[in-house]
């Protein structure tokens, strides 16, 4: 019997690469989407028809209670939150509901529906904050910088503790940044890639930035996903940092980007006050020894490939607006 997974999340970057892993390893996958005016299926519009759509929303107790009898999955991955730091400053209640309380929704509905399905909760980075140690690990304490990193910190430890008073399988991956080609377009790393190559193509004039300074820890995202799936097959439930161990700044990206393009970044990068954050966090770098150990997890993009691979689609996708143009 093929084995079911149910992923809230779905139509957003990780969920789509989950769902393409989890379709090739044979899996019925069900996946909770909410209604919207205009459906935006984009990344998974080339899959859409080996998925079976449960309509739903994390902040309905209900719907989710639906979603687990209709799938009654073996697993479940709750990849859905509001996931940009920027809006928690300016939604913090909803941000507080979506990615916060929205866990204990689904973890509830997992508990009363289908208590032995194992439980993946996309836990962050963010959730480290400001340095206390570096690089971070799985025992580094948490002090989040924003109303996002302070509702996955809540996120984090009801998975925990429905592990300890339930005995559910219940994993928490806590992950740091991830990219691809399916990242929204306000995360940096997008933005930049759109951007150099709406510039090249004549779309763009400049781009407007925020921290230039603030660095990180970037991956592939389809390497990630694979993470997530390797925790929910281990013996024992457990919690793990996947991150590359490498560390680039801002700017570094928008060099490589614009680079890529042959252009010189200085001619056209704009430092506007509106993208600097109230509490920006500095410098995020995981240590993920005990996934390597414990997961046999290994990546296998590298930084400037991964940039360079999401400036050539940016390329592409714009490509297509300035033949219109014309
Ligand atoms: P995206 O923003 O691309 O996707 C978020 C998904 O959540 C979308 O499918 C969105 O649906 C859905 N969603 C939002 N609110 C609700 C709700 N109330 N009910 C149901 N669905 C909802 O995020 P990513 O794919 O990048 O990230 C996946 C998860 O991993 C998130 O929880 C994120 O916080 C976390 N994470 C991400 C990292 C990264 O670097 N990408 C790193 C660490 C953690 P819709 O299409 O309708 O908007
Ligand atoms: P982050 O990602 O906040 O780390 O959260 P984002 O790409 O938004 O920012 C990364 C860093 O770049 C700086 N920055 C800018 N960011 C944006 N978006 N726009 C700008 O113009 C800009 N200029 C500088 C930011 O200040 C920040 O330091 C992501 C999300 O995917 C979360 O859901 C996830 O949990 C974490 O990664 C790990």
């Amino acid at each position: 019997m093929n084995k079911k997974a149910l992923i809230t999340g779905i139509t957003g970057q990780d969920g789509s690469y989950l769902a393409e892993l989890l379709l090739e390893k044979g899996y019925k996958v069900y996946g909770l989407r909410r209604r919207t005016s205009i459906p935006i299926l984009e990344n998974i519009e080339h899959i859409q028809d080996e998925i079976e759509f449960v309509e739903g929303d994390l902040l309905d107790l209900g719907s989710l209670i639906n979603a687990v009898n209709i799938s009654q999955p073996d697993e479940v991955y709750n990849l859905a939150a509001q996931s940009f730091v920027g809006t928690s400053w300016d939604q913090p209640v909803l941000t507080g509901l979506q990615t916060g309380i929205g866990v204990t929704n689904i973890l509830e509905a997992v508990r009363m529906v289908k208590p032995d399905a194992r439980f993946y909760q996309a836990s962050s980075s963010e959730m480290f904050g400001k340095v206390v140690e570096t690089p971070q690990r799985e025992t580094t304490p948490f002090y989040p910088r924003s109303p996002y990193g302070v509702a996955k910190v809540y996120g984090h430890w009801i998975t925990v503790n429905y592990r300890e008073s339930y005995n559910m399988y219940a994993c928490s991956g806590i992950l740091f940044n991830h990219e691809s080609p399916r990242r929204g377009v306000e995360f940096v790393t997008r933005k930049v890639t759109n951007a150099a190559a709406r510039i090249k193509l004549g779309l763009q004039k400049e781009l407007r930035m925020g921290n230039l300074d603030a660095q990180r820890d970037w991956g592939f995202a389809g390497d990630y996903v694979k993470a997530m799936w390797l925790m929910l097959q281990q013996d024992k439930a457990d919690d793990y940092v996947i991150s590359t161990g490498e560390l680039h700044s801002v700017q570094e990206l928008v060099e490589i980007a614009f680079g890529h393009v042959g252009l010189n970044w200085r001619d056209y990068v704009v430092v506007d006050p509106k993208f600097v954050r109230p509490a920006e966090v500095d410098l995020l770098l995981g240590n993920c020894s005990k996934a390597k150990m414990r997961l046999g997890w290994q990546l296998e993009v590298g930084f400037s490939e991964l940039v360079e691979m999401m400036v050539e689609s940016d390329l592409q996708r714009n490509s297509r607006f300035s033949k219109v143009l014309i």
